[in-house]
């Protein structure tokens, strides 16, 4: 029988557990083929252990709990966080499929499909200018370019696999075949404050929005503050304001396609209160609903910024780290968590997500399903961010409703 508030206190127990696995003692911080993230995949294993499930991992170090032969269901999501992280936003997806996945195993079921259930590494892209590369790898689309990208001590993912006890021989052997992964779902917290102003604990995802993100260098000529006059200087760090400002402008002309442009990095150099900056480098990361507008967006950020550049006598290299496109979740596969949802009494909302997820990738894969769960204010990527017991508890039930009705030869 399951009991959600049982599973909710587990949920919330097990993350905190989670949570207290930082690189940092004040804040939240576990990033990609880390010291904290080699502490974490083992606390993991252990848990599917426990659940009944067989846990080992792969070439790019995701933790892959497993039980049952046949067509897999997986269900994941990710261990690493960004700077200053909440609890929730990646771990609650992990516990949730280990909650449920042991349900199943000890009710003596006999179903259909196994289930893998799978903890990401590298969904944030915190540490490379990478993202999302784990799941590629489980779904098969892993750019070996990937590799070669360093972190900010010039360490590269291949050296960072490799003192990790990894092979990037082996990430081929990583992939799932298509014959093999009949479909992907992911419990995820929400980010956002619709299930809250909605009063409603969970939601169904209808898609993943798109996304661009780049790394952006401009290059002026760095001087004294003192001695160089106004309209003789080539200030990178005023060059690039300018340039934050217009992404901002640009993104908020596209409202009405769910457009979000964010400038998250800037790092000016030398860096020194007396010396006019001669190089800065800063992200951009930029979001819509619909992938035509955001790509039409995108040239006219550069266009901007070639412009801006010309009139400051600056340079600038804009270069592209990672697009996907908006993904829509599988309706067969909605449908099946609309019927959990509302077997639990609750009203299933549909809603599209702001944020990207491991999904995007699976889905190239697999059929992919989301679920969200309501999360305090909507605020994440915060150490504020928060979801109750009681709504965690939901989601898994949600998630055993799912698995109960899941059926690969109906998709
Ligand atoms: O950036 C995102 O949307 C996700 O949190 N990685
Ligand atoms: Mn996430
Ligand atoms: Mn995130």
């Amino acid at each position: 029988m399951t009991d959600p508030d049982r599973l909710g206190a587990r949920a919330a127990a097990m993350i905190e557990e989670l949570g207290a696995i930082s690189a940092e003692p004040g804040r939240l911080v576990r990033l990609y083929l880390t010291p904290e993230h080699r502490r974490a995949a083992d606390l993991v294993a252990r848990w599917m252990r426990e659940a009944g499930l067989a846990a080992g991992e792969d070439a790019l170090g995701t933790v892959r709990g497993r039980w049952g032969g046949g067509r897999r269901l997986l269900i994941g999501s990710h261990l690493d966080s960004v700077i200053d992280a909440g609890r929730y936003d990646g771990p609650l997806g992990v516990v949730a499929g280990i909650l449920a996945a042991e349900q199943v195993v000890r009710s003596g079921r006999q179903l259909p499909f196994g289930i893998d259930v799978l903890a990401f590494g590298d969904e944030e892209g915190s540490r490379f200018p990478s993202t999302l590369s784990s799941s590629a790898a489980c779904a098969g689309v892993f750019d070996d370019a990937m590799l070669s990208l360093a972190d900010r001590d010039g360490v590269t993912m291949a050296e960072a696999l490799r003192a990790y006890g990894k092979s990037p021989a082996e990430i081929p052997a990583a992939a799932y075949g298509r014959a093999e992964a009949a479909a992907y779902v992911e419990v995820h917290i929400e980010q956002g404050p619709v299930l809250e102003s909605e009063n409603e604990p969970l939601g169904v995802v209808t898609d993943i929005v798109g996304a661009s993100r780049l790394r952006v260098t401009v290059t002026g000529e760095a001087g004294h503050a003192g001695t160089v006059p106004m309209d003789l200087r080539r200030d990178a760090l005023a060059g690039a304001a300018e340039l934050v400002l217009a992404v901002e402008r640009i993104a908020r002309t596209h409202h009405d396609d769910r457009m979000v442009g964010t400038v998250g990095r800037i790092q000016a150099a030398p860096g020194a209160t007396n010396v006019i900056p001669g190089r800065v480098q800063l992200s951009i990361d930029l979001r819509s609903a619909t992938d035509r507008i955001r790509r039409a967006a995108l040239a006219e950020i550069k266009a901007e910024a070639f412009r801006l550049v010309e009139a400051r006598g600056l340079e600038i290299e804009l270069e592209p780290l990672y697009e996907v496109a908006t993904t829509p979740c599988a309706p067969a596969l909605q449908e099946l968590l609309v019927q959990s949802v509302s077997a639990l009494g609750h009203r299933p909302l549909r809603l599209p997500s702001g944020a990207g997820h491991d999904g995007q990738m699976m889905a190239k894969l697999c059929p992919m399903a989301m679920l969200f769960v309501r999360c305090r204010g909507g605020v994440s990527h915060n150490p504020a961010e928060c979801a109750s017991p009681a709504d965690m508890g939901a989601a898994i039930a949600a998630l055993i409703g799912f698995i109960e009705r899941f059926d690969p030869d109906r998709l």
